[in-house]
């Protein structure tokens, strides 16, 4: 289903985007289930401030769950990460929490248990316009390997409270690529891949998807374990499924619990 060029772009630069992978209608059914877990989980009653950042919530809802077993997306996860991959998790964005409405240049995971062989993955549906001032995610293109993820270290240091402007130019100057995308559009990127996002406005829906290649390593077991123990304790909703796709991303996964 991925060209060669779509799977090398994703390994060299560290990220794909899949353009208009779904459909207007598509797209508008995944507003509407971004928006009802919104009023499910916390409607304000007009609050315009209030903001929904939740793991679970494709979990807990049949239509989010299906496309897990999309071929658009398990088809390519597979291609991107190999066919034995399994189901780290899911986050839901709706609307904007006010301390990350500028998300500064970081990579998911610490400076001390890297492993980089590892490429945990996020499959991203930015459900509204996304534009580079207006919190399009930017990335620096080749930042998921060593030695030029290393000489980006001080990136991590600024996100956690270090100098802000360690290379002389502040976060939203940072030579990167930001990645404009419409509803429809979906975005996978390697984790370890720096990343930011600048200028978030509105309501900003999202749906996250995480997934990453079966762990054969007691380093790569560890690495979970601290940063993503939810990927161990599956969801009732995987264990009650009768789909094979949804059985097979956390088949045996408990095992690995410890
Ligand atoms: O909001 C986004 O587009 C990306 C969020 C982000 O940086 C992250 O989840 O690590």
């Amino acid at each position: 289903m991925l060209s060669d060029e779509q799977i090398a772009h994703f390994h060299t630069f560290g990220f794909l985007v899949m353009r208009q992978a779904f459909a207007t209608d598509e797209a508008e059914a995944l507003i509407s289930e971004a928006d009802a877990a919104y009023a499910e989980k916390l409607d304000r009653g007009g609050d315009e401030s209030a903001y929904l950042w939740a793991s679970e919530v494709v979990e807990e809802r049949p239509a989010l769950m299906r496309l897990l077993e999309d071929d658009r997306i398990y088809l390519a996860t597979s291609e991107l990460l190999g066919e034995d991959f399994i189901w780290i998790g899911s986050e839901v964005m709706w609307g904007i929490d006010p301390k990350l409405a500028d998300h500064t240049w970081h990579f998911d995971g610490h400076k001390t248990s890297r492993h980089l062989d590892y490429p945990r993955t996020k499959v991203m549906l930015y459900l509204d316009q996304q534009r580079r001032e207006t919190g399009a995610i930017r990335v620096i293109p080749g930042s998921h390997r060593d030695p030029f993820h290393r000489s980006l270290f001080p990136l991590q240091d600024a996100h956690l409270g270090g100098d802000p402007s360690p290379f002389g130019i502040d976060g939203p100057e940072m030579p990167a690529c930001a990645i404009e995308t419409d509803p429809g559009d979906l975005v996978f990127f390697n984790q370890w891949l720096y990343h930011a996002v600048y200028g978030k406005t509105g309501k900003r829906r999202v749906i996250v998807l995480k997934f990453g290649p079966r762990p054969k390593t007691e380093a790569h077991l560890a690495m979970l374990r601290d940063g993503a123990p939810n990927a161990f304790k599956p969801h009732a909703s995987f264990l009650k499924s009768g789909r094979p796709r949804i059985r097979r991303l956390t088949e045996e996964i408990g095992k690995l619990a410890r």
